[in-house]
Order: structure tokens, then sequence, then C-alpha cells
């Protein structure tokens, strides 16, 4: 049988390392980025743009000061700002009948409705932040830039997403290897809406909780294949549902062409694919539904990872219980 523990360090021993175990522990990622907003690799289009990378280094200062608990700061965009957002929103959104899956569709007019999402201008996090709640209790924190695996997927345990507020380089809006605000607002967002798909994104980030750096690598992978580049089936056609497909109007349309490979997505088999990060994907995963794919990454977890205990997240306190597997 599986006992809950008493929350705290002495009872999973030194072997395990640290996760978050109550929602504002995840403060403590907010300055731990891989790459820094301000400071661009030198073949990004904005490199050498010095007004795009003094905008990136002001609108990453909100983050790196957000704290648990607070509303998330306004960014007031300029006027080329909203012209990118605009141009990526309306192609993009003029493609989603065509190939996004039917809960994005379904989210899509709501956000409109609540959220303020148009051509004219980006929406802000803090309002998206409070329509997901209501919705699936997800909510959105802003972050500087690219967080580790382990940092991010912990997050997801609490039903919780770290957006960036910066937007693309307004010279390259069809298609960016990082994340954006185009990339987490039309891409991620509406799917942390449907509740199916929020247990799925959280079933990942539960079992990142103290999980090996292998298995890590493993989780992230799947996330990759999944919540970033996943397509499913749906009434016997292939659709979107990965958010750098649904934020990227080139990828999109490739992904759905018959020049991609696509494989049926299976944990064991997905968790350790290769794949490029900065040009469009030559493989795709196609999952049945939201529920199926959760119940395949639950049972990778259970029967794959080696974890000497489980997890459960207690909604009511939002915070995480540690069940031993004895
Ligand atoms: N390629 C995506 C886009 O252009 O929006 C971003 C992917 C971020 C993982
Ligand atoms: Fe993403």
């Amino acid at each position: 049988t599986k006992d809950v523990c008493v929350i705290g360090s002495e009872n999973t021993g030194d072997s395990v390392v640290w996760f978050p175990r109550k929602l504002s522990d995840l403060d403590t990622f907010a300055e731990k980025v891989m790459e820094m907003g301000e400071e661009l690799s030198s073949d990004h289009p904005g490199a050498h743009d010095p007004v795009y990378r003094k905008r990136r280094a002001d609108i990453t200062r909100v983050a790196k000061t957000y704290r648990t608990g607070q509303p998330i700061p306004a960014i007031e965009y300029t006027a080329e700002e909203n012209e990118t957002w605009g141009q990526v929103y309306r192609r993009l959104t003029s493609m989603y009948t065509t190939h996004a899956c039917r809960e994005h569709q379904y989210v899509f007019p709501l956000l409109v409705q609540n959220c303020g999402y148009s051509d004219k201008g980006i929406p802000q996090i803090d309002d998206i932040s409070r329509f997901l709640k209501d919705c699936t209790g997800f909510t959105l924190r802003p972050v500087m830039g690219l967080l580790s695996s382990r940092d991010f997927l912990n997050a997801f345990a609490f039903r919780v997403f770290y957006s960036t507020q910066y937007i693309r380089h307004s010279s390259k809006p069809f298609y960016t290897p990082e994340p954006d605000c185009c990339h987490e607002l039309l891409g991620h967002v509406p799917l942390f809406a449907d509740p199916d798909f929020a247990d799925f994104s959280q079933e990942i980030g539960l079992a990142s909780l103290g999980a090996s750096d292998e298995d890590i690598q493993k989780l992230a992978t799947i996330f990759w294949f999944t919540v970033e580049f996943g397509l499913c089936r749906q009434e016997g056609e292939i659709k979107a549902y990965g958010a750098g497909l649904l934020s990227s109007f080139g990828e999109l349309e490739y992904s759905l062409s018959d020049k991609p490979e696509l494989r049926p997505f299976d944990p064991a088999k997905t968790a350790v694919q290769k794949y490029p990060i900065t040009e469009f994907q030559p493989v795709y995963f196609v999952a049945d539904s939201f529920k199926d794919a959760q119940e395949k990454v639950r049972d990778f977890a259970a029967n794959s990872m080696n974890r000497p205990f489980s997890v459960r997240y207690n909604a009511l306190t939002q915070t995480i219980e540690v069940l031993d597997n004895k």
C-alpha cells in the first residue's frame, strides 16, 4: 500500500533531487534561465537590432521580479509589435478552421470574447491567466527566457505555465525557433483551457518531480512531441494541437502536408526520438485523444521511470503529496 509522507526532505533521502512542493516554491525558478532574454545568439534575427534588444531586456525585467500571487504587470506594446502580432494572428486564424484540433477551435472565440484577442494588438497575460484559472485551474507566470527542462516541466505539476511576453522579430513572422507571445498565446493558451488537455499536461509535470536527469530528458522529449508539436486524429482526419505548430503558419501548413513522417504516439518510443529545434520537424507523433495520451504517459511514468515514490497534487492546498512506493 502507499503511505502519504509528511512533506519534508527527511522522507525522501539524499538521492532524490529537490522539487517544488508548494506553489510559491516556483519563485525560485524566476532567475534561473538558461538563455537570458536579453542575450540573443548571433544568428537570431533580432541580434543586430539594438531597438529590439533593448525591448527584450525591458520586457524580461517584469519576469525577473514577479512572485507568486501578484498580478502580472501589463506590457504596453509598441505599434510595430502589435503590427507583427496582427500579421501572425490574421494568417494563423485563417488556417485554424482547417488545421487546428477541435478543442483549439472551440476555445479560440472564448479568448476573443473574454481576453481581448484580436488582430489589433497583443492581449495581456494577466487577463488570460484569470480566464484559464476559471476554465481548468491553469495559470500563467511571466518568464525571462528558456528555463531548464526540469524547472519548466515541474511547474506543470501545479498547472502553471511559464509564458514569455516579448514578440518575435518583425523580419521573420512565419517561424521562430524560440517561444514568444505569439507562440504562447495563440499556440499554448487555447489548449490549457481544455480539461482533458490540462490533465494530460499536468500528468507530464507530476512525472517530472524528482525524476532522474535521464527521465527528465525523456519527459522533455515527450513534451516536445505532444504539447509542442503534437498531431491528433479527429473524425478520421489529422489535426494539429502542438503549440509550435499552431503558432507558426509555415510549419502548420507543412505539418499537415505529405512531407513529414507521421508515427503513432507511444511514450516509450517517442521519448527517445531525436529532433531539430531550429527547423521544421521531420517526424510528428499522432495521438488518438488527450485522455488516451494521458493514460499512456501515466503508465510510462509508473512502469518505465525509476523513481522510488509517486506523487499526487492536492488542488485545495496547491501542494504536492509524496506517496512511498512500498
Ligand atoms: N516555431 C514556433 C513558432 O514559430 O511559433 C515556436 C516554437 C517554440 C518551441
Ligand atoms: Fe512552447
